[in-house]
């Protein structure tokens, strides 16, 4: 199992992202070490890319199994935006990766509020942005994507994950060129970045939204201090999801993973 970086640069359309590739074979995880980079001034669009992670990490300290043969990397980013609008970056990943997925190999892909990418309603990929603010700035976020790709899911990940996971390989049939998936997802998160900061979140999020299969359907919320049944109705410019509660009431929740009613 091998990245060819030589292959990957070749032809890179991107004038930040990518532009500076760190690579090793094995880590801890990516997120961690592109934010001790981060603390030390490295440039944005900087990226840090292995081929297995040892301690791959999920929100709220969840473990992220990362074996050989999947797409593990984060990237610097250092826009300008206030705090309250860093959590637009999760949106532009899945939007790019959902994207990439659909135009490279034809997969219908779903994202699932807030930051999962699933195809054939399995997660295929997921992302953890963390950000360090500067005061009133965010002085840089690090961007990372986990993508399952040219493993089988029953071969490398535990059994409590067989249900919900799924990998490129088990959905192609066949292994894909990481070199030209990693090359496609760099240039599109770029282009979206981009619009997220030209044009606003709610460009973003209107194309983030056609691959939002889980609106309109009933769901359940799992946050740190609740749990809340009801209708998924739309996610609003805060990136809250917008939730009908049995009662009628509509609540909006900024925080929390969305399991659908027929997990
Ligand atoms: C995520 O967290 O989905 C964010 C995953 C981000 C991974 C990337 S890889 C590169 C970079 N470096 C890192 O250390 N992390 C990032 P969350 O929504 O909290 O989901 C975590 C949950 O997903 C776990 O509790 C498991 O249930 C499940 N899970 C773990 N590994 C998985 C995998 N490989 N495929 C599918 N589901 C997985």
């Amino acid at each position: 199992m091998n990245i060819d970086l030589n292959k990957l640069l070749e032809g890179l359309d991107t004038k930040r992202v990518g532009r500076s590739i760190f690579f090793k074979r094995s880590v801890g995880s990516t997120n961690s070490w592109a934010r001790r980079f981060a603390r030390l001034g490295a440039c944005d669009g900087t990226v840090f890319l292995t081929l297995r992670q040892t301690s791959g990490r999920g929100r709220l300290k969840r473990k992220w199994v990362s074996p050989a043969g999947g797409l593990w990397f984060s990237v610097i980013l250092r826009p300008r935006l206030k705090p309250a609008e860093a959590f637009g970056l999760v949106f532009v990943a899945s939007l790019a990766v959902a994207e990439v997925l659909e135009e490279l190999y034809g997969l219908e892909t779903q994202v699932k509020w807030p930051n999962d990418v699933l195809v054939s309603a399995k997660k295929v990929c997921g992302i953890l942005a963390e950000t360090k603010l500067d005061g009133k700035n965010v002085e840089y976020a690090v961007v990372g994507v986990g993508i399952n790709a040219n493993f089988g899911v029953k071969k490398l990940l535990p059994e409590d994950l067989w249900k919900t996971a799924t990998s490129l390989k088990d959905e192609l049939g066949r292994k894909i060129e990481l070199e030209m998936l990693l090359k496609a997802l760099l240039e599109k998160l770029e282009r979206i970045c981009d619009v997220f900061l030209e044009k606003g979140f709610t460009v973003v999020l209107d194309e983030w939204k056609k691959h939002a299969g889980f609106l309109g359907c009933q769901v359940e919320v799992v946050s740190l201090d609740e749990r809340l049944t009801g209708l998924a109705l739309d996610v609003d410019r805060s990136g809250s999801l917008v939730l009908k509660l049995g009662d009628g009431m509509v609540k909006h929740v900024f925080a929390g993973d969305v399991v659908l009613q027929s997990e």
